[in-house]
């Protein structure tokens, strides 16, 4: 296959309600659409980064940067390719994870919808639907928190993960506990706001019967989290810290974590997020999904990767609803607190080009020099 142009959108979407964490609060999601263009049709993928490097490094002025200068012209003079090529192609470049992972998921869309397959068969998917969780933000009040949650189990979701923060965290979470009752799954996502010497603090956590405590600790401290590991029931998740397969296998050799939360994005694709996997289904480590409040283009290739046999947990993969009055695609939406893939060629849907048109901000098309 061959990259004959990328056009590249900034779109804002807005949200429907802020999304708070130990780090930062997000009340728009403002994402890079990839449109590729290719002699095989046409591929979609969103750029996930944020405005602002808190959640990682990378932010969503650096992504246009390097994917306009870098990676799309090292894209556009690679010849022939094919999905698995792309990393390689990409890989003298250093980081940029986000941004690599946008051009790769476009590549596999377009060749996926060429041979006429899905992703989820692509990447051998087992599953037709799967069970999905939601992220709930920190909110001012208990009161406001225990709504949201209501809100949300309502709706039907197969577990809850609230975002903690010193301050907030051990209190907050019994008073959710015990308001949901104990048959719930419950887990919570420090992004890296605590510190090892918070470890007895944390360890208090064990009491409320938590699935996992995701990212308590800075991402580049694997044997932080190995001593934390040692010192507390409820297992560790790891997120941030998971940059790659081999730091995926630097963390289970470590018993840094006895789980992994899987983005794409965070991996540099969705192959690599496959290698990972594969990795953990082989070392009795359960994998799920996580989500970077994506549009409908990244719910849907999130969804195809969430379908693989060793996603055991529910992911962050949320109905459209959760996230926004008005998506780029037709919405996702919940039944029974699982979500079904889209089915159809590629990631199983395109974006509405008159929707699409009212959000973008701005446009770019990275041609053959
Ligand atoms: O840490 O998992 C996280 C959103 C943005 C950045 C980081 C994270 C999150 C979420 C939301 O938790 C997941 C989602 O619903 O997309
Ligand atoms: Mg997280």
């Amino acid at each position: 296959m061959k990259v004959q142009a990328i056009e590249l959108r900034r779109i804002s979407l807005p949200l429907v309600t802020p999304f708070r964490t130990s780090q930062y609060t997000e009340y728009e999601r403002n994402l890079l659409i990839v449109q590729l263009h290719t002699d095989e049709g046409i591929g979609w993928a969103e750029c996930s980064a944020d405005d602002v490097p808190v959640y990682w490094s990378e932010y969503l002025d650096g992504a246009v940067d390097v994917i306009t200068r870098v990676l799309g012209p090292a894209l556009l003079r690679a010849g022939n390719l094919t999905p698995a090529t792309v990393s390689e192609i990409l890989a003298p470049y250093k980081g940029h994870r986000t941004s690599k992972c946008a051009l790769e998921a476009a590549v596999l869309d377009a060749w996926c919808r060429s041979a006429g397959i899905s992703l989820a068969d692509h990447l051998g998917a087992v599953h037709t639907s799967v069970p999905v969780g939601v992220s709930v933000a920190i909110e001012d009040t208990v009161e406001a928190l225990l709504e949201r949650v209501d809100e949300y189990l309502e709706a039907g979701y197969s577990r809850i993960k609230l975002k903690i923060e010193p301050g907030r965290d051990v209190d907050t979470v019994r008073a959710v506990r015990s308001h949901i009752g104990d048959e719930v799954m419950l887990q919570v996502d420090g992004n890296g706001a605590y510190s090892l010497a918070d470890a007895q603090h944390l360890a208090r956590l064990d009491e409320f019967g938590l699935t996992l405590v995701e990212q308590p600790l800075a991402f580049d401290d694997l044997r932080a989290h190995a001593a934390l590991a040692r010192l507390m029931r409820t297992p560790i998740c790891l997120d941030e810290s998971i940059v790659s397969l081999r730091a995926a296998a630097d963390a289970i050799a470590l018993g840094a974590c006895r789980v992994i939360n899987i983005k794409p994005c965070r991996v540099g694709g969705y192959l690599e997020s496959r290698r990972i996997h594969d990795l953990c289904l082989g070392n009795d480590v359960p994998v799920w999904c996580g989500g970077m409040l994506e549009s409908g283009l990244g719910r849907a290739a999130n969804l195809a990767l969430a379908a693989l046999p060793g996603f055991t947990m529910p992911g962050d993969i949320s109905a459209t609803e959760r996230y926004f009055a008005q998506d780029i695609t037709r919405p996702f939406v919940l039944s029974d607190g699982r979500m079904e893939l889209p089915g159809g060629p590629g990631i199983g849907v395109q974006p509405d080009l008159e929707v699409l048109d009212a959000v973008t901000s701005w446009r770019t098309t990275i041609r053959p020099d």
